[in-house]
């Protein structure tokens, strides 16, 4: 029956007065009687429970909501109170009473939805998810085999939710899933050369950029006018045509998600670059010493102009200066740099 009475001995086997109660009913931490053990409203229950010998202990069950007992209608709260009968006939009082609560069906749980989280970082992301819903009679007491609020590593983790009443009934265990991924790209950033931005020749500009990931890049690449360029390298634009150039940065993460981010500039010789070629062209044997005097004279000439806001003077003094490269391509000017100095004062030229 789960009884037990605490202090005494119960009745004596040879009482002659009526016996007295000696303990106090206290629950016993198991689960249901037997059904077979339960009897109508009143009923004796069972006897000698104590084994002592010639005693008897007749228990009673008094439901606190009225109603039949059996065993497919047991659940819920009863009331119990316990009496002894001695050899002689004597009857105890009715002993203190002892509300217990049948429960032998077990929680339901009902978990929480699938959760899909953003990757935080490398190790995954922190999760929170709502508690399931467990359903029974009697207080229950939940578990999760990885709590709400810890770190969940990208892909997916299975959390198994489990529960057990007050009674021991374990419930049937429920699962979700928690899916922690990496849908975003990396950032790339392009601070040289600057797009937009316009450059003259002689200048050099040293490739820059960065490109992070929340989780982590793993491959990136850059190409300028399509051709591969690594991080930091230096664009030498001696060796660019005047016109517009194009850094492109591509970065990848592990999740496949790729940014792809360019920078276009442009190449526009000043009077002042065009000096400056001149110089690097004889330094380098492209042009004939003897010409460099002529050559910067007739640039300082467009220098002049443009200072004064002669526009149109300009222009014809920069003419010429072409003309005299065109006249000494294959002479005193490497014909591949002749073409390449022609090229960057048009473009000036057109721009006037
Ligand atoms: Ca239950
Ligand atoms: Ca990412």
């Amino acid at each position: 029956m789960g009884w037990e009475r605490t202090t005494g001995r119960g009745c004596g086997p040879t009482a002659r007065s009526s016996p007295t109660w000696p303990g106090t009913l206290r629950r016993s931490p198991t689960r249901s009687p037997s059904p077979s053990k339960l009897a109508p409203n009143g009923r004796l229950v069972t006897s000698n429970w104590n084994g002592d010998t010639g005693s008897a202990c007749h228990c009673y069950y008094f439901p606190d909501s009225g109603g039949g007992l059996g065993a497919d209608n047991r659940q819920g709260v009863w009331t119990y109170s316990a009496q002894f009968t001695d050899l002689a006939g004597n009857a105890s009082p009715l002993s203190n009473t002892l509300a217990i609560t049948f429960d032998s069906i077990a929680p339901v749980i009902l978990p929480p939805s699938n959760v899909v989280a953003e990757a935080t970082g490398p190790s995954g992301a922190v999760v929170s998810y709502p508690p399931a819903t467990v359903t029974d009679a009697s207080p229950t007491t939940v578990t999760y085999s990885r709590a709400s609020g810890t770190t969940f590593a990208i892909g997916t983790t299975t959390v198994t939710v489990g529960a057990v009443d007050l009674a021991g009934n374990v419930a049937a265990p429920a699962t979700f899933t928690v899916q922690v991924r990496d849908t975003t790209p990396p950032t790339v950033t392009i601070s040289a050369p600057i797009n937009g931005a316009t450059y003259d020749i002689g200048v050099s500009i040293v490739f820059s950029y960065t490109a992070t990931d929340l989780v982590g890049v793993t491959s990136q690449s850059a190409t300028l006018d399509g051709a591969p360029i690594t991080n930091g390298a230096t664009i030498n634009t001696f060796n660019l045509a005047a016109g517009l150039h194009t850094v492109t940065v591509t970065a990848r993460d592990a999740a496949g998600n790729t940014t792809t981010k360019s920078s276009t500039f442009r190449v526009r010789a000043t009077p002042a670059g065009l000096k400056s070629a001149v110089l690097a062209g004889v330094a380098s044997g492209k042009i004939a010493a003897q010409l460099q005097s002529a050559l910067i004279a007739q640039l300082t000439m467009v220098q002049v102009d443009l200072a004064a806001g002669n526009i149109a003077q300009a222009k014809v003094d920069l003419q010429q200066f072409i003309n005299l490269v065109n006249a000494q391509s294959g002479k005193k000017i490497d014909p591949a740099y002749a073409a390449k100095l022609v090229q960057w004062a048009q473009d000036l030229l057109n721009s006037l």
